[in-house]
């Protein structure tokens, strides 16, 4: 998709590293916005970017900032996404609106993919995606993360979809769209908090290497697209089967009782069960995240060794410099 940068600020040291070919993974800031509470979430994304920075990436977080997508944040402005009460969530629809209003807005995985996609960022983590709701029947409530999947061109690092969804239906309908899912070193598809789901993914990654040339190879033929990579959250870190449902189907029950939906239903539900477990779930969350970072670089540095990302070079070349 191509893009007017009239509405786009790219952090210098993202733009060098764009026509330098120097590797970078996208971040999502609905997770910081919405996801987790002040200071843990300015903590825990600025540790994002040192762990991008450690395995050799540039970090850049995308959001939308006094009506500005910005692809890259400074310290101020990802301090005050963490901070500010005043922050959309924002996801494809919500562009232009946000932007037309001089908005604050926290990018969802949809948002960012997209943005990531447009300025030729091919490698984005994050902690879960959204997905297919479990009583869909009723609410038709499916993330619009799924069908961005099926146009963004981005390796998506997460690990896996968290059990306030359905997770087999979540897999089907990424079967039907055509989306690649993976899991990392493993054979099942990751539920977040845990290691297993039940779900075979429908494929296994051995390494980042393997990753990375697999889509390589879905780039050059031309194969729009992501591919979304299940990597689980590290053993020691994972929580009770038992105590994650728990919380999940009061939070469920709680959130049907209010009728909240929409927009509103993922963040309360991530909030509800951060209160349910005493915070627990907020360092299993923390430590996932970090991973997932770890892994997109990694992805992210094998990837630029093979490519050479013309298309990137041509989307700058067309961008007028003010
Ligand atoms: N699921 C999580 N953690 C999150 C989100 C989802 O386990 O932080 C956030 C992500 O930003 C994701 C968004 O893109 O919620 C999906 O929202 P919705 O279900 O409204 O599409
Ligand atoms: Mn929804």
């Amino acid at each position: 998709m191509e893009m007017n940068n009239k509405y786009v600020d790219i952090l210098p040291e993202v733009e060098n590293a764009l026509i330098e070919n120097i590797p970078i993974v996208a971040l999502e800031s609905t997770i910081i916005s919405h996801g987790m509470p002040y200071p843990k979430n300015l903590e825990v994304s600025r540790r994002c970017e040192e762990i991008v920075r450690t395995y050799g990436a540039v970090p850049a977080v995308t959001a939308i900032v006094d009506g500005r997508i910005k692809v890259g944040v400074t310290s101020e402005e990802l301090e005050r996404l963490a901070k500010s009460k005043d922050v959309l969530k924002v996801s494809r629809r919500d562009i232009p609106t946000a932007l037309a209003n001089g908005s604050d807005g926290a990018t969802t995985v949809a948002a960012a993919i997209m943005i990531a996609d447009m300025v030729g960022i091919r490698v984005f983590a994050t902690g879960g995606i959204g997905g297919v709701h479990r009583n869909v029947e009723d609410t038709w409530d499916i993330s619009a993360d799924l069908q961005e999947l099926e146009r963004a061109n981005v390796c998506v690092v997460c690990a896996g979809v968290k059990s306030i969804l359905d997770i087999g239906k979540t897999l089907e309908y990424l079967e039907t769209i055509g989306v690649q899912v993976m899991a990392y070193q493993t054979q099942e598809f990751p539920a977040f908090y845990s290691v297993e789901s039940g779900y075979q993914a429908n494929y296994m990654a051995t390494s980042a290497d393997d990753v990375a040339r697999i889509f390589k190879i879905k780039m050059d033929m031309g194969i729009d697209g992501g591919i979304l990579v299940g990597n689980p959250v590290q053993r020691e870190y994972a929580m009770e089967k038992a105590i994650v449902d728990s919380a999940i189907e009061q939070a469920i029950s709680e959130a049907n009782v209010k009728g909240v939906t929409g927009r509103e239903i993922t963040p309360y539900l991530l909030s509800r069960i951060l209160s349910l477990t005493d915070g627990q779930s907020l360092n299993s969350n923390t430590q996932l995240v970090w991973n997932n970072c770890k892994v997109a670089a990694q992805i992210a540095v094998s990837l630029t060794g093979i490519t050479q990302e013309k298309e990137i070079r041509q989307y700058l070349a067309r961008m007028p410099k003010p």
